[in-house]
């Protein structure tokens, strides 16, 4: 059995004990105590807020090719650890370690791409309608950012706030799921081994509700200028609700149901591969995991009968074996996921497993790799028939489920890529371009696949949702700058006499006898 890692909140790189102390084990494997961990409350939150917004001003004094430098050696050092932080992702949440191997990857990727953009940052030269009057813009740190993270990409999703935050010369406070504060630990360590000062991050391990009140003081004594938040839909109207308040806005990234298209003249097995990675990779727990597939009438018991047999066929269990997915993240996950499946209907067809819940001894899944009793293991479902009244179609289900409603006509299909108001990712499996920009034209996600899974976004690309997914804020790449800076516009004038913009135009117009 590996260490027990004793963890807590971080204020200016030292610990800070909490008061309630909760054990969290791996689960695919409860023996095994992964931490014991001292949770904050408010006050963490807003010790840790104060000291971030006291270490801002110098960190922002740093030059950002300097700065970049800090996030090219965390991107090494990352790299270096890639293994270890892989186990410990795989050890605390229980996604496969090839999954976890990808996701430090992103990690890796996202330094890389914001350490260079410390020698960038552009601003712009802007023409002036004056003579003797130069326009510049110039990007500023936005300030103090709180960011709340989910546990299922809990290196990944972190990353993609607080390096960009970083490189743009902010300081954080960030506040981990609670289910996953050991690889949020290791994460903070590298970027204090980076060179990072201390307070510049302030990790804050706590509750939702501690961190709700947290956030709303923090907020109220102006300490926070950005917040950033991964999460369910319901938390995050909250917290936009919230910043408004507080003239703050926030970057939110929130629940998918994310459509997979299957069209007549798709290659059916690659629509099965990509929909049985975007259904049951890491259990279905991503906000990218497939939602619904919509599947043409003409090819649909096709579909089905693949995709059954890649389903039944596909190995569960030990996510340190080579499997399709392990266990569910925590028994929170467990439970929400259990719930969804007493929305299965007499009219729905279930197939993909001979039972349904949670994989035990009493019901067991056949070829399960390692032994279920010593998770949270649940059954993989496909759930076919399923009709946009269906809660199944309207609602995140986060867990290894897969809806399959069918369509006779294309706009039949968008409504059903639409319909659930969600709106992040979406996949369409077609052959015809013109099926494929109909689709992308139409479908109302931030991102859109063809032929490629609904999961799977690179680092550089922007990622990000609408409607019920989020408030139109992209992360990643040179989109997130957008988040981490506030643009500043300066004018200068060099003439030694006060021109006036607008009205002082007229004059020059009238010696080159031109008018607008
Ligand atoms: C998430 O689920 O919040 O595209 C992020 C993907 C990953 C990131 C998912 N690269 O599935």
């Amino acid at each position: 059995m590996a260490d027990v890692q004793e963890l807590s909140s971080r204020i200016d790189g030292k610990p800070i004990e909490g008061g309630r102390t909760v054990e969290l084990r791996n689960p695919a494997d409860l023996d095994d105590l992964v931490a014991r961990v001292s949770l904050g409350d408010a006050d963490t939150f807003v010790r840790a807020a104060e000291a971030a917004r006291a270490a801002q001003a110098a960190w922002a004094a740093v030059p950002a090719p300097i700065r970049g430098v800090a996030i090219g050696d965390l991107g090494r050092i990352i790299a270096n650890n890639k293994e270890a932080l892989a186990r410990l992702v795989t050890r605390e949440i229980g996604k496969p370690y090839t999954e976890a191997l990808g996701e430090v990857q992103e990690v890796i990727d996202t330094c890389v791409f914001f350490a260079s953009e410390g020698r960038r940052l552009y601003g712009q030269t802007v023409p002036s309608e004056m003579p003797d009057k130069q326009l510049f813009t110039f990007r500023e740190p936005v300030g103090t950012m709180a960011v709340i993270t989910a546990g299922n990409f809990p290196i990944a999703v972190p990353s993609w706030y607080l390096v960009p935050a970083l490189v743009a010369g902010n300081a954080a406070v960030w506040k981990p799921a609670e289910y996953a504060p050991a690889i949020a630990e290791a994460f903070v360590r590298c970027i204090e081994a980076a060179g990072i000062p201390a307070g510049v991050v302030q990790l804050v391990v706590t509750d939702g509700q501690e961190t709700a009140a947290g956030l709303e003081r923090a907020l109220e004594a102006g300490l926070l200028q950005k917040v950033g938040f991964t999460g369910s839909s319901t938390v995050g109207r909250d917290i936009a609700a919230l910043c408004g308040r507080h003239l703050v806005t926030p970057t939110l990234e929130l629940g998918g149901k994310n459509p997979l298209v299957v069209m007549p003249d798709a290659d059916l097995d690659l629509a099965v591969e990509g929909a049985l990675f975007s259904g049951f990779g890491t259990a279905g727990q991503r906000c990218t995991s497939l939602g619904v597939a919509i599947v043409h009438e003409s090819v649909h018991d096709d579909f089905l009968r693949r995709f059954t047999a890649a389903v039944e066929g596909a190995p569960v269990g030990d996510p340190f074996q080579s499997v399709l997915y392990g266990p569910m993240i925590s028994q929170k996950f467990a439970d929400g996921f259990e719930n969804w499946l007493e929305h299965i209907q007499p009219h729905h067809r279930t197939s993909g497993s001979q039972a349904l819940g949670r994989i035990t001894a009493d019901n067991p899944r056949e070829g399960f790799v390692g032994d279920p009793a010593r998770g949270i293991f649940e059954h993989p479902v496909i759930v076919d028939g399923v009709t946009a009244d269906d809660a199944l179609y309207q609602n995140e289900t986060f867990g290894p489920i897969v809806p399959v409603a069918s369509f006779d006509d294309f706009d039949e299909a968008i409504a059903l890529a639409n319909g659930h108001g969600y709106g992040l990712s979406s996949a369409i499996y077609t052959r015809d371009p013109k099926s494929a920009f109909r689709f992308r034209e139409q479908v109302s996600a931030g991102m859109v696949s063809v032929n490629n899974s609904t999961s799977g976004a690179e680092a550089h690309l922007p990622f990000g949702g609408n409607g019920k997914s989020g408030n139109g804020a992209r992360q990643s790449g040179i989109w997130m700058l957008d988040q981490v800076t506030r643009w500043q516009s300066l004018n200068w004038d060099y003439s030694g006499k006060l021109q006036k913009a607008q009205m002082d135009v007229a004059e020059i117009e009238a010696d080159l006898h031109f008018t607008i």
